[in-house]
Order: structure tokens, then C-alpha cells, then sequence
């Protein structure tokens, strides 16, 4: 199995800077060789760099780092579409999540040239659903999931090759959800559980629902874990910390399913804030997540088959 590791150094997307050093911490924390352990051979394709840019004006006067993000998602989009098509796992390490907008339109549109559907599990305290016109913070880092459905006002980013469809979209350990994302997340239709969704039936069986229908429709899946997922207490290493996230052990078992499900085509890690780390251990824990989803466990046990 062969796997590439892109480093997407983007923080324009963010309130506070940090997230520029989310793929150096990464390789410090080990993550190639760790997924070498493993039985992979990775390739660490470097850190994608972002052209020249000019501003881009918008009427929502919040918005900060418009032309980043166009010229990012640019990027981003055409290095996970060659990584999608050129291994079996490209693990794209952020980076705040604005970087997302590219990663997986670029793997949506590799889905599609293989008439796959694309199924996206994001993992996030967030569902990153504002417009450009609804985010009042002006944080990109709010918005790609709005970019990647295809909602409207986003003529400043690259035209989608393939939308991704909201009903295919599957959110867990959400707890701070803006009023027009509350809309959205309706009217759209995308799966949400939430953390008190999680505190009554565990991760386990909406993540097993979800796999289930993944697997019925031959699909592709790209996850996105946000460190904000995670409670400050065990990942204090992001700018937007909310109480109240998944557990250690929870986050695991959500990534040991995730591997035995042979379902996972890509993987985002985003929103590492090394600046905001204590000693490494928020990219410590990233990484043997990571390393969860690619393969590690306690003891050999039966593959359990989403079928
Ligand atoms: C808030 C925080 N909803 C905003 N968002 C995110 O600024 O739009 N924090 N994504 O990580
Ligand atoms: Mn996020
Ligand atoms: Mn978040
Ligand atoms: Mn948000």
C-alpha cells in the first residue's frame, strides 16, 4: 500500500497564525515512519506552495484572505487530484481548514473520473458551513464545506470539477454551530451527529450506519479531522478550542473502524497550531490517530466487514 504525505501550510484561513507550522510538527512527531512501521510505503511529497496572489475584494467586509484561499484551493486542488490518482492513501497535513476547499474538490474530482461517489466524514467541533455572505467572523476556515456542495457566492474560487453531495457528508463531534450553519445543515440534508448525539449512543454506531452506506454505494472516502474535534484537555494545540469534544478513546475507536473498513481513500489533518502545543502531544496525538486509521491496533482480531 502506498501512501503520500503533502504538507498544505496554510493559515490565512485562521484567526491567529500558527497553522504554517502543522506539517513540520507532523514530520517532527514522526508520522512517515510511523506509517512505514506499518507496512506502507509513503512518499512525503513536501509542502505545496502558494503562487503569487492579488487581493480579492468582497462585499462581506469580514472576509479576510480572500486571494489565499482562491490561490490555495487552486493548488491544493490539482496536488490531491495527481495524489488521488497516483497512490492509495494521500494524507494531506494543514494547515488550517480553509486547505479543505482544495484537498477535497481535488479528490472529488479524481471519485468522479472513476464513477465513484465521494462520501466525506468530517470530524470537527465545527461544520464549516458559512458562505462567504454568512461568516460574520470572516475566518475562512468557516466556509469550505459550503465551497465543496456547491453553495452560491463563491465565484472567487476555482468552479468545482464535482460537487459533493450533502447527503453523502457524515459530521461528528460538532458543538458550535452559527445560526446560518443551522439552516444550512437542514436545508441541505447533511448527517450530523453531534456531541450530544455522541454522549447518548457512543461513536460506534452512527459511524457503522454511515460506513454501511459507503460501502452499499461503492463509494470513496475522505475524512477531515479537525484538531477541534478533539477535547482541549487531550489536543490543546488549536485556535478555536471548544469543551466538551471526543475522548482519546473515542477518537481511536472512530480510526481503528475507519482502517477496518478499507473504505478511507484520503485523509486531511488540519488545524495543528504547533505555537499552541504543550511539549508536541497535540501532534503526537494526531499522529497515532493517523497511524490508527492506518492500520495500528492492540491486538490482532477479526476484520469486522461493513457490508
Ligand atoms: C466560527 C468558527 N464558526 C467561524 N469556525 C471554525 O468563525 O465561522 N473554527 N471553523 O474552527
Ligand atoms: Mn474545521
Ligand atoms: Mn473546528
Ligand atoms: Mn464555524
Amino acid at each position: 500500500k502506498t501512501c503520500h504525505i503533502i504538507g498544505a501550510p496554510v493559515q490565512t484561513g485562521a484567526s491567529q497564525p500558527g497553522c504554517l507550522m502543522g506539517p513540520a510538527a507532523f514530520r517532527t512527531a514522526g508520522l512517515p515512519g510511523t506509517l512505514r512501521e506499518l507496512g506502507w510505503a509513503v512518499t512525503d511529497k513536501g509542502d505545496t506552495a502558494l503562487p503569487d496572489t492579488s487581493p480579492i475584494p468582497h462585499g462581506n467586509g469580514a472576509i479576510r484572505n480572500l486571494a489565499e484561499m482562491a490561490g490555495w484551493t487552486s493548488v491544493l486542488s490539482q496536488a490531491a487530484y495527481e495524489a488521488a490518482t497516483s497512490c492509495d492513501l494521500p494524507i494531506f497535513m494543514g494547515g488550517d481548514h480553509s486547505m479543505a476547499a482544495g484537498t477535497v474538490s481535488g479528490v472529488a474530482r479524481a471519485a468522479a473520473e472513476k464513477d465513484r461517489p465521494l462520501f466525506l466524514l468530517w470530524l470537527d467541533a465545527h461544520p464549516d458551513l458559512h458562505t462567504l455572505d454568512s461568516t460574520t467572523s470572516g475566518n475562512l476556515h468557516g466556509t469550505p464545506i459550503a465551497y465543496l456542495t456547491g453553495q452560491p457566492g463563491f465565484d472567487a474560487l476555482p468552479p468545482l470539477a464535482a460537487a459533493v453531495d450533502p447527503l453523502n457528508i457524515c459530521m461528528m463531534g460538532i458543538r458550535s454551530v452559527d445560526p446560518a450553519e443551522k439552516v444550512l445543515i437542514k436545508d441541505l440534508g447533511i448527517t450530523v451527529h453531534d456531541m450530544r448525539a455522541i454522549d447518548e449512543n457512543g461513536v460506534a454506531a452512527p459511524l457503522s450506519a454511515f460506513l454501511n452506506r459507503v460501502a452499499a454505494a461503492n463509494g470513496q472516502l475522505h475524512v477531515s479531522l479537525d484538531v477541534d474535534f478533539l477535547d482541549p484537555a487531550i489536543a490543546p494545540a488549536v485556535g478555536t478550542t471548544v469543551p466538551g469534544g471526543a475522548t482519546f478513546r473515542e477518537a481511536h475507536l472512530i480510526m481503528e473502524m475507519l482502517h477496518d473498513s478499507g473504505l478511507v481513500g484520503s485523509l486531511d489533518l488540519v488545524e495543528l497550531n504547533p505555537f499552541l502545543d504543550e511539549r508536541g502531544r497535540t501532534a503526537l496525538l494526531m499522529t497515532d490517530l493517523a497511524a490508527s486509521l492506518c492500520g495500528r491496533r492492540v491486538l490482532d482480531r477479526m476484520t469486522r466487514s461493513f457490508a
